[in-house]
């Protein structure tokens, strides 16, 4: 966190203060993978515009986007450091790391986005949010990342049986590695900015992720196939280094935390659009969006679910989401 005094030195003395008298501005450094506009980026930005409001000009974010930082999962290290002080990430590179992350990232988990929302924004969201701590990390938020589905270049995906084969890029998760292996294709861990040439150089079939990713990460360019299987519905998180925390005062911790709240509204505004937007511009680019029977793909999760439920904790909270109507 940098903190400086706005005011010189000479013309605090000058007008009789202490420089320790001096209001001090607070710039809390934003880190996000996605483009400039992207509705992450816009969210974080608003929070900002709330917190600078709210604190008179006391407290500004600087939103680094474009992965202008690092690629996330080197991202979530510098934050855990204290070097990032604020990182809108998905939950996903979470998952080898913060066990309740593993949740909201099983396929088929919620029902609809709808569910999503409803448990994000309960208990159980407040619960994984506080499953961060131990990380050295603090959980503010939750943003909406939509539903994730394959797409391929070369072999369309219109039944379970086209997976067979077919290497994907997934995130940095081995939960998703068994995911993908599960259905029958071959899973290849690998950073975001890295997918686009592993594409286009064939040395991966295609990859997964929501409409708004599959556009502004220009992968339609390269995998012309969508699938709507819909597999993940993981929402992203907004976290803050657990030092940057502890040196806010009180109160504008209080202040983080409900800037943070308030803008996942405005998120899910720009995410509803962003989502329609993206799946006729791909469309329009000449990208064919599949409709694909789920249910073998459902089916085909047990062993990820038995895999990764593996306590008593994570099986309460299952059981807990799929009771949330
Ligand atoms: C996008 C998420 C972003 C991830 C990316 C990925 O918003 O945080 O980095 O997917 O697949 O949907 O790595």
């Amino acid at each position: 966190m940098n903190i400086f005094i706005k005011v010189t030195a000479s013309v605090a003395i000058l007008a009789g203060l202490s420089t320790a008298a001096v209001a001090q501005e607070i710039v809390l450094r934003s880190s996000d993978t996605h483009p400039d506009g992207y509705p992450t980026v816009e969210a974080v930005k608003y929070m900002g515009q709330l917190l600078s409001e709210r604190s008179g000009g006391r407290i500004v974010i600087e939103v680094y986007h474009s992965s202008q930082l690092g690629q996330e999962t080197d991202t979530i290290e510098q934050t855990r450091f204290g070097v990032i002080d604020l990182n809108r990430v998905s939950l996903g590179p979470f998952n080898n790391l913060v066990a309740e992350s593993k949740v909201p990232s099983l396929p088929y988990i919620f029902r609809s986005i709808e569910h999503m929302r409803t448990v994000m924004d309960g208990d159980i969201g407040e619960d994984i949010l506080a499953a961060f701590e131990p990380y050295d990390l603090v959980g503010l938020a939750f943003y909406d990342a939509g539903a994730r589905s394959f797409y391929t270049s070369t072999t369309p995906i219109r039944s379970i049986e086209d997976m067979a084969g077919q290497k994907f890029r997934v995130q940095q998760s081995d939960l998703f590695v068994d995911m993908v292996n599960a259905l029958g294709a071959d899973a290849v861990p690998m950073p975001y900015g890295e997918v686009y040439s592993a594409i286009q150089t064939g040395v991966i079939d295609g990859a997964e992720n929501n409409p708004p990713s599959y556009l502004s990460s220009a992968h339609a360019e390269v995998a012309k196939y969508y699938t709507l299987d819909e597999h993940l519905i993981v929402p992203e998180i907004l976290v803050m280094a657990r030092s940057t925390w502890d040196r806010l005062s009180a109160e504008d911790q209080e202040l983080v935390r409900q800037a943070a709240k308030d803008s996942v509204s405005h998120q899910r505004e720009l995410w509803d659009a962003a989502v329609t937007d993206a799946l006729e511009a791909v469309a329009a680019m000449g990208s064919e969006i599949i409709e694909i029977e789920k249910q073998p793909f459902i089916d085909a999760m047990d062993s990820v679910y038995e895999r990764y439920v593996d306590t008593p904790e994570l099986q309460d909270l299952v059981a807990r989401i799929k009771a949330v109507q």
